[in-house]
């Protein structure tokens, strides 16, 4: 028997058994390694006598690629075992019950947020937002805040650089400054988000939230403000009826001015709003003042509205009877799972908003 047909025969035995990878290697290693057999006949065809030796290198050619074949078959054959056995073990049997997992709440404010986005949108407010870093233009001068005006001290605005050129908006406003600019009149928003103010104490936080809302048009007036901010309180804390008052008041943006108070009560331990001979401020008011408008590009003989501001945070305590704003944003797992909302349970209308 010659080398080649021994190496052959003793090869394909090996090579028929069961193998897993490492020894498969030191097959190959055996038969193509440095000094391996095949690698060794390789190195034999230069001593061969010459009519044996074209025969002698097709036949050890023909091997070489048998084996070869015969390896890159078994590997692939091993590989698949390998796969097939994993996804055997990792087999997730679907019959199972679910994990237990912690379910995530919704914050008393974002629900706010979006109880209050529901209620305007249905009555033709688009939501807009804007960033929280905003320039001193957006924020103050456009809004005919002139430099030496009070809101402007440093005891209120967090800037940002030397120049004062950068700050943490101090009411959304300024996103009703960026819709103006970039689009025509008519206008109908509400800018809700956070607004920042350097005060801190038992009922101030230095992150707050505020929705504001602009209706600008032809023939706006004081009336269609009054109407609207009604619908909204009713809708709010449902209540068919409410108390409000409108009281003269001072805004650089607005003119004239009002802050708006409801009407409320205790009533066996609990708050009812709508009723009652005690007064609650939750809200500043105007028709936008015309320098406002021409500072946005709009015609203030064409065009007029209101404005009004509202703070998220008191309303959300008033309406869930939370009393401490602070635990707002402390992040006290316990306060958010008691206070927190179903994440299902989306704000609509219809269905009653607090449910
Ligand atoms: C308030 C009170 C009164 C207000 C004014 C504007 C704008 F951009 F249209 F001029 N936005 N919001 C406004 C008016 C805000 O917050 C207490």
């Amino acid at each position: 028997m010659s080398d080649l047909t021994k190496i052959k025969n003793e090869f394909f035995i090996k090579l028929n058994r069961k193998l897993n990878l490492s020894e498969l290697n030191d097959i190959k290693s055996n038969l193509f390694g440095k000094n391996g057999l095949i690698t060794s006949q390789f190195k034999k065809i230069g001593s061969i006598t010459e009519n044996e030796r074209k025969k002698f290198a097709s036949d050890l050619n023909i091997l070489k690629d048998e084996l070869q074949n015969l390896i890159n078959v078994k590997i692939t054959e091993i590989q698949n075992a390998e796969i097939n056995e994993k996804l055997e073990k990792e087999k997730i049997d679907i019959t199972l019950p679910e994990r237990p997992f912690v379910k995530g709440k919704i914050h008393p404010v974002s629900q706010t947020i979006d109880e209050i986005s529901s209620i305007f949108s249905e009555i033709g407010f688009n939501v807009e937002e804007g960033p929280d870093v905003e320039n001193e233009y957006n924020n103050f001068t456009a809004l005919n805040t002139p430099d030496n005006h009070p809101a402007r001290d440093m005891h209120d605005t967090f800037y940002l650089d030397k120049k004062k050129q950068k700050l943490l908006r101090t009411h959304t406003s300024p996103v009703q400054i960026r819709t103006m600019l970039n689009n025509k009149p008519p206008f109908k928003i509400i800018a809700p988000g956070r607004t920042y103010r350097s005060d801190s104490d038992q009922t101030h936080s230095p992150m707050f939230h505020q929705v504001e809302g602009l209706h600008i048009d032809k023939n706006i007036n004081m009336g269609h403000l009054k109407g609207c901010l009604e619908h909204f309180i009713k809708e709010f804390f449902e209540v068919n009826k409410i108390k409000m008052r409108f009281r003269p008041s001072h805004f650089p943006f607005t003119e004239p001015s009002a802050e708006v108070d409801i009407g409320y009560q205790f009533k066996n331990g609990k708050l009812k709003i709508g009723e009652g001979d005690q007064w609650l401020e939750i809200l500043g008011c105007g028709m936008v003042h015309p320098n406002v408008l021409k500072n946005v590009k709009v015609d203030p003989n064409k065009f007029q509205g209101y404005a009004f501001g509202i703070g998220i945070d008191r309303l959300a305590m008033l309406k869930y009877g939370i009393n401490d704003l602070r635990a707002f944003f402390d992040s006290d797992y316990r306060w958010l799972n008691h206070f927190g909302f179903d994440p299902l349970d989306v704000p609509t209308n219809y269905r009653g908003l607090s449910r």
